[in-house]
């Protein structure tokens, strides 16, 4: 085979090109993230009852004009806010709480106070849309509430570092950094490890959380550790103590979620028409029953729970979280007052349920 000395020059040309990997042509492109765990994560988490309240990559690097496609997984948002903002706030208050009454007909302390619900203005969504984000205002998904929502593709349009909140778990974030156009970022295979070191970090902090242990008389609500990670049980997953004995249910330190520890007639998983599960189903709706979000006895003085409290036995913790700037305490306490199985749910998870004997 014969080439001249000029296409001898082309083809080292292009090869050299080639080798370097020099933007010859900067076409724009897309890079994908997960709005929480991928079906990999999952997998890893789910025999281990765990989840991970982060972003899949957590930071992604792209050039100025290319994309993200940001993939719904779980109950999260995006929220870029505009340059030096915060976040939205997930509750906002829709009026008075009033007429709420307990099964003994008695009303219960809440009334008067506000009555919560879904921030309105999170309740339009991008699901299914392209969008552009340059930092000048913010870029919000909305709450995923449809049935099976699209995901949302965003072009960066300035170079620089984007820094975005999940608005239902406050300091679950993510980065995006865009760089110039020239730039060097990383490629397909460099991003698959970093996702993989991901996974597998959030896998090996899941196994540390299974194992968490607590102190005398304490239950802790969900268990929390490194990387997002959130085991939605109750540690112990049974408690026995003697009559008289004072329980607190408490958040664990790293927590990103909001749970209830609440006892009452029914099942709210499998029997939504029962009593706790009309509360917790209550939640799925834009007006909050106020029984789910508030604690059932004012606080702080523990209520003497027994199977006739509030006429069938109903205890609530209330909403607990970590959040310092949020207005829900991060845990709550109770006297068992009588003998007998008191079987709890997290009114946000009603699959997360715990059990205290009291002898
Ligand atoms: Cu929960």
């Amino acid at each position: 085979m014969h080439l001249t000395s000029r296409s001898w020059v082309t083809a080292c040309l292009i090869a050299g090109i080639a080798v370097l990997g020099l933007p010859v042509a900067a076409q724009a492109a897309t890079k994908t993230v997960s709005l929480g765990t991928t079906a990999a994560a999952q997998k890893g988490l789910q025999n281990l009852g765990a989840d991970s309240n982060d972003f899949f990559p957590h930071g992604v690097t792209i050039h100025q004009g290319d994309s993200v496609k940001f993939v719904p997984s779980g109950f999260h948002t995006f929220d870029f806010p505009a340059k030096g903002g915060t976040v939205l706030p997930l509750l906002t208050g829709n009026g008075k709480v009033s007429g709420s009454a307990d099964a003994a007909g008695a009303p219960f302390w809440f009334n008067g106070q506000d009555a919560l619900g879904f921030n309105p203005a999170l309740l339009p969504g991008l699901y299914g849309k392209k969008v552009a984000y340059d930092g000048s205002k913010r870029l919000e998904s909305g709450l995923p509430l449809a049935n099976k929502p699209k995901p949302i593709l965003v072009t960066f349009k300035k170079a620089g570092s984007f820094t975005y909140y999940c608005d239902v778990h406050p300091g679950m974030k993510g980065v995006v950094t865009v760089k110039a156009k020239r730039a060097r970022i990383p490629t397909a295979a460099q991003d698959k490890a970093t996702l993989k070191a991901q996974v597998a970090k959030v896998i090996s902090s899941a196994k540390a959380v299974a194992k968490t242990t607590v102190p005398a008389n304490t239950v802790s609500v969900g268990a929390s550790g490194a990387s997002g990670v959130e085991a939605y049980a109750f540690f112990p997953s049974t408690l026995t103590v003697a009559a008289g004995t004072t329980v607190t249910f408490k958040m664990s330190a790293k927590s990103l979620e909001v749970h209830t520890a609440t006892t009452g007639p029914g099942d709210p998983e499998k029997d939504p028409s029962s009593y706790l599960g009309k509360i917790a189903a209550s939640l799925n709706s834009p007006a909050f029953d106020p029984a789910a979000v508030y604690p059932s006895d004012v606080p702080p003085a523990p209520a003497a729970l027994s199977p006739t409290l509030h006429g069938n036995g109903f205890w609530n913790s209330g909403g607990l979280d970590n959040v310092a700037a949020s207005p829900l305490p991060a845990s709550n306490q109770v006297t068992f007052a009588a003998a007998g199985t008191y079987q709890f749910y997290c009114m946000i998870h009603p699959f997360m349920h715990g059990t205290v004997v009291v002898q």
